[in-house]
């Protein structure tokens, strides 16, 4: 069903505390954790506790979860620090763009300056 745990979803292990990782924030509906492969000083991904595929499909069917998603992304840039010199909050969307964990995903980066346009 929409929205539930997918038994081969590394995240949805990630929210049912079968992996670890070092959570940083958690909300009854988000979960913030930093990525195992950090790209800035900075680099943690907010997570649904939910399972959907990707951001487009989270805010259609769970608009005010999305909204969640975006205001702890707010809040983790907060904690960290990074918000004078400016971070940056991403969603890779299919494979083409670099998504690889298909479990809907904002990835908050900052720390060092960021360039523009991405690569
Ligand atoms: O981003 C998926 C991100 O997930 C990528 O930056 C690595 C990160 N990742 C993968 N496995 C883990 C674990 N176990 N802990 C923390 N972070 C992880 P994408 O936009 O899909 O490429």
């Amino acid at each position: 069903m929409a929205g539930e745990p997918q038994a081969d979803c590394l995240f949805c292990k990630i929210v049912a505390g079968q992996i670890p990782a070092t959570v940083v924030r958690e909300t009854e509906t988000t979960v913030a954790f930093r990525d195992i492969n950090p790209q800035a000083p900075t680099h943690v991904l907010v997570i649904p506790k939910v399972h959907y595929a990707d951001a487009a499909s989270l805010v259609e069917a769970e608009p005010g979860v999305a909204a969640d998603i975006l205001r702890e992304a707010g809040q983790v840039a907060l904690d960290e620090k990074i918000v004078e010199h400016g971070y940056r909050v991403v969603f890779n969307t299919g494979s083409g763009a670099g998504q690889t964990v298909f479990h809907a995903h904002a990835h908050v980066l900052g720390g060092r300056g960021l360039q523009w346009p991405p690569g």
